[in-house]
């Protein structure tokens, strides 16, 4: 090395610290970066908020700009935060320093022009998925909302078509956008110690990496037998519905025909699928319709489930500051998402509410999210965060498992309460097409991308490893021929969004897993699918108690703390559908299932 290479290099190390070791103590570090990451967050925040809420190339600017200063705060708190490994401090400050550690969903690299580049697409990635349009043939436009309407509401094999394949235009275009993501987040990751982006996310479970895989592949096999019967079923019930040679009895199922735009919840197919005609349909969508609810109200209606348990109101900031009506002239990212801002002093949601269902829902799970910011909001800044993504994920849903068709009845959006085996089997297949079709789309979608970040899957195979996850895990193909020139994954959100997925994977689990934790706690005695918590403030202090650690402790204390268990565990869901499974497995005893 030469000798103005020496010096520059000694420049730079005196500059970061490195040569002399830290300078402050590991309890100083973490509470200098648990303050200054406060009030950073707050103004990346703002400008991520407004970003989302109105996209122009204007906010793009101040959005990617946020995101790169954000990244060089990362940047710096992990090359510090490497510094104190194998040092002596509390317990408390050496669990901050290890998340600290753990990185990001998009790590920073050390090199500066590399995070401007992967803050500038990750901003404009987003911004392509949350402006597209479909526009067909004879010039009709129409936005994502309005083609997942028909998706869920038409039965013609051709419309349906249409809609499916238009919508996944939108993606192409940022599909080399994406490649280059990848080799750059891939730096961070090395950066910060990870063969690749894969083994980073896969690192945020307070396990190895090749554990946590493992994990995951177990509570999959647990609940598979179960979706191969729903998949079963449904596909002889399509077949009936668009004839053998559209959908054949021994192959995947076409994926537009499932009454969703990326064939990850099936309930929108319903009324195909009832088994009882008629018992005990619940049409609350006609009731919230029929009784005037608007936005607040329905938002009120999901915030009255979480106070009737005990937990605070939502402070008035809460409804002056959320998005929950679409803006008729702009546009925005729809896809509903809930924000800490301000660090638990103006938690805010941003969703499209439309007058359904489907959305009340949304709501619960937003809502979720918003009371694990609320109960963790005196954590330092580290500690604010679910005890795994998983659990951040489950809150809300865990919650809509309890509404039951009692509590429905009890706020006044259902007339009467049938009571038979028949309305059991019909509620219960609702929900399967709703919770059960999802495990394998939630378990593949990162599948893809541990391919992905790994090189297992290259960039010129994108699309074809996409398609044969779709199918082994699914059952499920392309309605028409796909190629290197389509990129389908990018059709779905958290691929432009970088959003990890396996969380989702994992709250679908667990959320069976908290119903029957806080049943029990609610003194309730009977069978899980009948239970609702509501107004139960036995079960709300079990829950609050677990929310309010944040991610201080390892997550199978918060496990322990809420189910007394300290594994996530497929049992739950399992038992939950007993009936449906036994009735399933009667209906396919002549069939013959698998793909
Ligand atoms: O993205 C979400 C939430 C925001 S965290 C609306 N979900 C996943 C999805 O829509 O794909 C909730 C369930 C799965
Ligand atoms: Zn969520």
């Amino acid at each position: 090395m030469k000798l103005k290479e020496l010096i520059f290099l000694a420049t730079i190390l005196s500059l970061t610290g490195c040569a002399d070791g830290p300078t402050e103590s590991a309890a100083e570090f973490v509470g200098r970066i648990d303050k200054e990451g406060t009030e950073l967050s707050k103004e990346l925040n703002a400008a991520f908020w407004v970003r989302n809420t109105y996209i122009t190339p204007d906010t793009a600017v101040l959005a990617a700009k946020a995101g790169e200063r954000g990244l060089e705060f990362e940047s710096k708190m992990v090359n510090q935060a490497k510094q104190y490994k194998g040092s002596e401090m509390d317990s408390m400050t050496a669990r901050a320093i290890e998340l600290m550690l753990r990185g990001s969903s998009a790590p920073a690299p050390n090199d500066a022009a590399m995070r401007a580049e992967l803050a500038q697409i990750l901003t404009d990635m987003e911004g392509q998925y949350g402006a597209g349009k479909y526009c067909n043939t004879e010039g009709e436009c129409k936005e994502l909302q309005e083609l997942e309407a028909v998706l869920a509401d038409s039965r013609d094999y051709d419309e349906l078509l249409d809609v499916w394949q238009g919508w996944r235009q939108v993606s192409p275009p940022y599909r080399k956008q994406y490649q280059r993501f990848v080799e750059i987040a891939n730096q961070g990751a090395q950066d910060f110690g990870y063969k690749n982006l894969a083994e980073l996310w896969k690192g945020g479970y307070d396990m190895d990496s090749n554990t946590f895989t493992i994990e995951a592949r177990s509570l999959w096999d647990q609940v598979k037998p179960f979706y191969d019967e729903l998949h079963c079923h449904v596909r002889a019930k399509l077949s009936e519905t668009y004839g053998s040679d559209k959908v054949p009895l021994d192959g995947p199922i076409p994926a537009h025909l499932l009454g969703n735009m990326w064939s990850q919840t099936w309930d929108n197919i319903y009324p195909i699928m009832e088994p009882y005609e008629g018992v005990a349909s619940l049409d609350v969508t006609a009731a919230l319709v029929e009784q005037g609810y608007d936005e607040v109200q329905m938002t009120k209606t999901a915030e009255g489930f979480f106070t009737s348990l005990g937990l605070p109101a939502l402070p008035d900031s809460f409804y002056q500051n959320s998005m929950i009506k679409k803006p008729r002239d702009r546009s925005v990212v729809c896809h509903a998402s809930a924000w800490d801002i301000d660090s638990g002093n103006d938690p805010r949601i941003k969703q499209c509410v439309e007058i359904n269902e489907e959305q009340l829902g949304t709501l619960h799970h937003e809502l979720g999210h918003i009371y694990y910011y609320l109960m963790y909001k005196n954590q330092p800044s580290v500690f604010k965060g679910g005890a795994h993504d998983g659990f951040h994920e489950a809150i809300g849903d865990t919650i809509q498992l309890s509404m039951t068709p009692s509590y429905l009845q009890k706020i006044g959006l259902v007339d009467e309460v049938e009571i038979s085996y028949e309305a059991t089997i019909n509620k219960q297949m609702k929900l399967a097409l709703e919770k059960i079709a999802f495990l394998p789309f939630g378990k593949m979608i990162d599948e893809w991308r541990w391919k992905v970040f790994s090189g297992e899957i290259a960039a010129e195979d994108y699309n074809a490893g996409w398609w044969k996850l779709r199918e082994e895990y699914q059952g499920i193909k392309a309605p028409i021929t796909r190629s290197e020139a389509d990129f389908d994954p990018g059709a779905k959100y958290h691929i432009p969004g970088n959003t990890p997925y396996t969380r989702y994977f994992l709250s679908f689990i667990m959320q069976f897993q908290f119903h029957k934790a806080l049943c029990d706690a609610a003194g309730f005695d009977g069978p899980l699918h009948e239970c609702s918590i509501y107004d139960n403030k036995a079960a709300g202090e079990k829950l609050g108690n677990m929310l309010a650690m944040g991610q201080s402790k390892p997550w199978p204390e918060a496990m322990e703390a809420l189910t007394g268990q300290r594994s996530m565990d497929g049992g739950a869901i399992i038992d939950y559908f007993g009936p449906l499974n036994s009735w399933l497995k009667d209906q396919n005893k002549d069939r013959s299932c698998g793909w």
